[in-house]
């Protein structure tokens, strides 16, 4: 399996994530990336490749103009305003207040978090941006008959929504990789998220239509980040009824329970009968992750591998999440190398 990778990714390499009160180094850092492809190298997965640029416009068929623009200039802004720490917000548009865009830097950060753990640093666009290339050029490589493709993206996208960053992500790889198929020919994309966190912003990008199919496995957001989005009621509206399903899951959730709602989820996508399979790849379900409560070992991971494979799709991996530890490499090659055993 040929990997999309760059070493842009390191342009985002923040200092400061607010983490039960105090600011600490985010979970979400550079050395994620280098333990996942110094493993791809290892494990001998394949080509390892530099990302083609499609530009603004696929980003843009997802994303409002005004929210690109806004992460395009809110460092510069917030350096401007003589801050002195990250750009982070400190405001909500909370219930029942208004929707207007305030024109401050300070309010915009507010106005276009749906999260407040991450912070804009320098970089961060250019890496976001890079991240977005990375999977757009694997979904060229499924349009151009490869049977599966990894895009190694970093930051990681599902939770970022149309006009929303947040949960470390900026623009949603897996939806602009999603609409890009749909833009070339493509009639239906199936997602299968398997990140241990509601894919919020891909869940809401979709919601309403039939042309993507949004199956996630995560954390009840009852008891874990995004807290407000994931649960099993929420099956779509309007045109989209029926095409958004979620397996929200308890703390300690064990492989063998874990894996039957794959079965579910696999089942679900088979009826639809997708021209392509986006996984949006988080490998936090593992049992030793920091900020997570599943309990997946890491020969789990080549057994969901396999699983997926026998759906006999074409399947494009995306990463997503996965934090602290070296074995983020080991478990997310894992999926892969069980996916094409
Ligand atoms: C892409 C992705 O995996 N984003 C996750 C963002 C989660 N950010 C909030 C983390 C809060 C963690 N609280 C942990 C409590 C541990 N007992
Ligand atoms: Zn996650």
């Amino acid at each position: 399996m040929e990997t999309i990778f760059t070493e842009k990714h390191r342009l985002r390499d923040a200092k400061s994530e607010l983490f039960g009160g105090q600011l600490v180094q985010p979970h979400e850092r550079p050395s994620r990336a280098e333990y996942v492809i110094k493993r791809v190298r290892e494990a001998n997965l394949g080509l390892v490749s530099d990302p083609d640029d499609f530009g603004l416009d696929p980003i843009l068929a997802i994303h409002k103009p005004d929210f690109v623009e806004f992460l395009q200039t809110a460092w510069e802004r917030w350096q401007e305003a003589g801050f002195q720490g990250e750009a982070m917000p400190t405001t909500w548009v909370g219930r029942r207040m208004s929707d207007k865009r305030p024109s401050f830097i300070e309010g915009q950060v507010g106005y276009y978090a749906l999260a407040g753990e991450t912070s804009i640093s320098g970089g961060t666009w250019e890496a976001a941006y890079a991240s977005a290339q990375v999977a757009l050029t694997g979904a060229d490589r499924i349009n151009n008959g490869a049977r599966s493709v990894f895009s190694l993206c970093r930051p990681p996208g599902h939770h970022a929504t149309a006009d929303m960053f947040g949960g470390y992500c900026f623009l949603n790889n897996a939806a602009i990789s999603a609409q890009h198929y749909l833009d070339t020919g493509g009639k239906r994309v199936a997602i299968l998220d398997v990140d241990f966190h509601h894919g919020n912003g891909t869940q809401d990008i979709f919601y309403n239509r039939d042309d993507v199919l949004f199956v996630s496995l995560h954390g009840d957001p009852l008891e874990t980040f995004p807290y407000h989005l994931g649960h099993a009621d929420e099956t779509g509206g309007g045109a989209g009824a029926g095409f958004n399903v979620n397996y929200p899951m308890p703390p300690n959730t064990p492989f063998e329970v874990w894996r039957s709602a794959l079965a579910k989820g696999l089942d679900r996508i088979a009826d639809y009968a997708p021209d392509v399979l986006i996984v949006s790849l988080g490998v936090d379900t593992f049992e030793n992750d920091p900020i997570s409560f599943f309990k997946l070992k890491s020969d789990d991971f080549t057994t969901m591998g396999a699983d997926i494979a026998r759906a006999g799709l074409s399947t494009q991996f995306i990463m997503e999440g996965g934090y602290d530890v070296e074995e983020i490499g080991v478990n997310a090659v894992n999926v892969l190398q069980g996916f094409i055993a």
